[in-house]
């Protein structure tokens, strides 16, 4: 069987990965529809050698549609996806929009496919920084439990889109010439205060809550427990915005729940689906962003015990955030969706 398939936010950092996926996947489409806002219509995007012209999304755009990938922002997904299920499409949904709503699936494919046939026609696509961290936590998880999480992130300015990544590049150059540095973009381009990120470790992505977290920090929280299925695990975050272009990396303390031999772990690691394990003191090898950016896999080195807790694991996880943390994994639920 073809699908009529829909890209949303097709110019966008997300989109252009997803439509290079469903490229190179060979996945299984009849008609391909690129869709953007009323701005970026207009544009041609190549695709298996034919020139697809960007369309505006409207409530119309989704009669005939199989299958809806969005990634044009939450506003557009609340906005639009509910006119999408009401043509009879299923949506996977990069944004925030619907992660927390119970009547809809949160999916990593590695941790809990199962979940996709729960769906009333959403299915969420969890956080960049969630995704690589539960598909590696999955398999410790499975075989020991975890008590506690403890995350600190080191994330690239991709998560906040391409201006971001043009930002850095343009700061990077006008503190090199030794010219002021104006931030435009970062932390949050919709609040009044900006900070520079060339040369610099922002400890602020998205807004702030009340609690004094930030959101991106609350979804580590809160995504972790719903995607795991365990609302007893104790997860804690901090997360900071670093001068890297792709890829995100992580600094994971983990409280198993039962004891554990080092090497039992590192073979459980390097055998769990879509975890690669970089971890070769001797040779200094160890997750890099620079070597994640542009693969799938989510890779996993630095295993080491907590010296002050037996039951304690420190981890470095690194993946590309465009990747396994938004397109890909959005692409593994399309394929699952397809194959049934
Ligand atoms: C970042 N994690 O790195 C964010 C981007 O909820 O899908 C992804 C935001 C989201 O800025």
């Amino acid at each position: 069987k073809l699908f009529n398939v829909a890209v949303v936010g097709a110019t966008g950092a997300v989109g252009e990965q997803i439509i290079g996926l469903l490229e190179k996947r060979n996945f299984p489409i009849n008609q391909l529809k690129l869709l953007s806002s009323a701005r970026s219509a207009g544009t041609t995007i190549k695709f298996r050698d034919q020139d697809i012209t960007v369309e505006e999304a409207t409530p119309e755009s989704f009669k005939g549609v199989d299958i809806a990938l969005f990634s044009a922002g939450g506003d557009v997904s609340k906005a639009l996806a509910p006119h999408a299920v009401e043509h009879g499409a299923v949506c996977i949904d990069n944004t925030n929009a619907f992660r927390m709503d119970p009547n809809t699936p949160l999916v990593v494919p590695e941790v809990n496919i199962s979940k996709v046939e729960e769906h009333n026609g959403i299915i969420a696509n969890p956080n960049c920084s969630t995704i690589q961290m539960v598909a590696a936590l999955k398999p410790l998880y499975d075989k020991y439990g975890i008590s506690k999480v403890l995350v600190s992130t080191y994330q690239a300015v991709s998560g906040a889109g391409s201006r971001a990544i043009d930002e850095l590049l343009r700061q990077t150059k006008e503190a090199l010439e030794g010219n002021p540095v104006n931030p435009d973009i970062l932390p949050v381009g919709s609040l009044p205060v900006k900070h520079q990120i060339a040369f610099n470790a922002i400890p602020q992505i998205d807004k702030f809550q009340e609690n004094g977290y930030t959101l991106e920090e609350m979804k580590m929280i809160r995504e972790t427990k719903k995607i795991m299925g365990d609302e007893s695990i104790d997860v804690t975050a901090t997360c900071v915005r670093i001068p890297v272009v792709h890829g995100h990396s992580e600094s994971v303390y983990v409280e198993l729940k039962s004891d554990y031999e080092l090497e039992d772990v590192k073979k459980l690691l390097s055998e769990a689906p879509g975890v690669t394990v970089v971890d070769d003191m001797d040779n200094q090898q160890y997750p890099l962003a620079t070597e994640a950016a542009g693969k799938p896999d989510v890779f996993v080195g630095r295993i080491r015990r907590d010296l002050g807790n037996t039951k304690g694991l420190n981890l470095w996880i690194v993946s590309d955030n465009l990747m396994k943390g938004a397109a890909w994994n959005a692409v593994q639920i399309a394929e699952y969706i397809a194959a049934k």
